[in-house]
C-alpha cells in the first residue's frame, strides 16, 4: 500500500517532474494501480446553471465581466430545466453531474434553489458536484445539509502565478472555502490550469498547494487552458504562441498530481477537444481516471461523446460504475 503523505517538499516534486519521461510514467502507473483499475474511467457531466457576467477576473475565464469573449450574461436556470439535464446526462452514462455558476459567492436569496436542485439530482441516482465560488461555512453546512456530495473549487496554480491571473480573490480565500467546504464533510475536488504560461515552478508549486492540503482532494481537475479570444490568457498566449504549454509537460503535471495524491481521482478536465488521443492516452497511463463527457464544458466545447466512445474503445478502457476508492476516511485510515 503507498503511503498517503501530505508533507511533499517542493523539492521532491520538482524532482518527479526531472525524471526521465519513461520512468515518470512508470512510477504514476505503478501508484495508479495500486488504488485504481487503470482500465477505468470516471464520467463526469458539466453544465452551467448561471453563465457570464461574473465580477471576478480571472484572466483564463470567458465568463468574467472583464473578458469581451461573446459570452452572454443569463440567470439562474430554473430547477426543471436542470434536472431535465441531468437525466439526459445520466441516460449517457454519466457518474457525476457537475453545475457551475458565474458568481463570487452565491447569495442568500438563490441558496433555496440551489438547495432544491441538488436534491433533484441526487433523487435521479446521480452524484452531485457543484462550483459556486466562494462559500461561507454556513452555506457550506445547507450544502452537506442538502446533500451535496462534491464541491469544486480550485487553487488554479502556485501561489506565485495565482497572483498574476486573478486580483479579485486571493489564494488564502480560495483556501479558506475548501476548509469550510471540507469542515461541512462535503468531499473536496480542487485542482486547477496547467498552460496560462507559467514556468515548470509554478506547475511543482501548484501540485505542492495541493499535495499538503491537511487531506487531499477527492478529486483532483487538471485542466489545459483553453485560450478563449477576449480573455487576457487568451490573448496573451494568440501573441506568444511559444507560451503553449507542450503536451509531454502536460502530461508530466497529471503524473505528478497521481503520485502525489494516490487516492485521489485525477480528472483530465477542460482542454481534451484540442488534445490528441495518444495525449489523453498518455495522461490516462499517467493516473488520469476521470473526464467531462459532453460536446461542451461549463461555455467552451469538448469533446463530445462519440468521439469518447470511440477514443475509450480504441484504448480498451471503461466507464467507472462503483465507488471512488477515496473516500475522506478511507484517506485517514491509510495514513495510519
Ligand atoms: N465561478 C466558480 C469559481 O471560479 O469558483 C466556478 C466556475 S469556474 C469556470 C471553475 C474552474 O474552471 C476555474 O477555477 C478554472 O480552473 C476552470 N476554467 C475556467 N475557464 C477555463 C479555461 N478557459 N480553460 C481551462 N480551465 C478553465
Ligand atoms: C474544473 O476544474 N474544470 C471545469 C469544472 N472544474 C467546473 C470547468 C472547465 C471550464 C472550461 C472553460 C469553459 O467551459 O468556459
Ligand atoms: Fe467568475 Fe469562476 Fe470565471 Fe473566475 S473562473 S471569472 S470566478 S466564473
Amino acid at each position: 500500500m503507498t503511503q498517503i503523505r501530505t508533507d511533499w517538499t517542493r523539492d521532491e516534486i520538482a524532482a518527479l517532474f526531472d525524471l526521465p519521461f519513461t520512468e515518470l510514467l512508470f512510477r504514476a502507473a505503478e501508484v495508479h494501480r495500486a488504488h485504481h483499475k487503470p482500465d477505468e474511467v470516471q464520467l463526469c457531466t458539466l453544465l452551467s446553471i448561471k453563465t457570464g457576467g461574473c465580477p471576478e477576473d480571472c484572466g483564463y475565464c470567458s465568463q468574467s465581466v472583464k473578458a469581451d469573449s461573446g459570452v452572454e450574461a443569463s440567470k439562474l436556470m430554473d430547477v426543471r430545466e436542470v434536472l431535465q439535464s441531468a437525466a439526459r446526462a445520466k441516460d449517457a452514462g454519466s457518474q457525476r453531474f457537475c453545475m457551475g455558476a458565474a458568481w463570487r459567492n452565491p447569495k442568500e436569496r438563490d441558496m433555496p434553489a440551489i438547495v432544491e436542485i441538488v436534491k433533484g439530482v441526487r433523487a435521479m441516482g446521480l452524484e452531485t458536484c457543484m462550483t459556486l465560488g466562494m462559500l461561507s461555512p454556513k452555506q457550506a453546512d445547507m450544502l452537506a445539509e442538502a446533500g451535496l456530495d462534491y464541491y469544486n473549487h480550485n487553487i488554479d496554480s502556485s501561489p506565485e502565478y495565482y497572483e498574476r491571473v486573478i486580483t479579485t480573490r486571493t489564494m488564502q480565500d480560495r483556501l479558506d472555502t475548501l476548509d469550510n467546504v471540507r469542515s461541512a464533510g462535503i468531499n473536496v475536488c480542487s485542482g486547477g490550469i496547467v498552460g496560462m504560461g507559467e514556468t515548470r515552478e509554478d506547475r511543482v508549486g501548484f501540485i505542492h498547494t495541493l499535495s499538503t492540503l491537511p487531506q487531499h482532494p477527492e478529486s483532483v481537475p487538471v485542466n489545459a487552458l483553453v485560450p478563449v479570444k477576449g480573455t487576457v490568457l487568451g490573448d496573451m498566449l494568440a501573441d506568444t504562441p511559444l507560451a503553449k504549454i507542450d503536451d509531454i509537460e502536460f502530461v508530466r503535471t497529471v503524473a505528478a498530481a497521481r503520485i502525489t495524491m494516490p487516492l485521489s481521482m485525477v480528472r483530465l478536465s477542460a482542454g481534451r477537444e484540442s488534445m490528441s488521443e495518444a495525449t489523453q492516452a498518455l495522461c490516462f497511463m499517467a493516473g488520469a481516471n476521470s473526464i467531462f463527457t459532453g460536446d461542451k464544458l461549463l461555455t467552451a466545447p469538448n469533446s463530445g461523446d462519440d468521439a469518447d466512445a470511440a477514443l475509450f474503445a480504441r484504448l480498451g478502457l471503461k466507464p467507472l460504475v462503483g465507488e471512488e476508492p477515496m473516500r475522506a476516511c478511507k484517506q485517514a485510515e491509510a495514513a495510519e
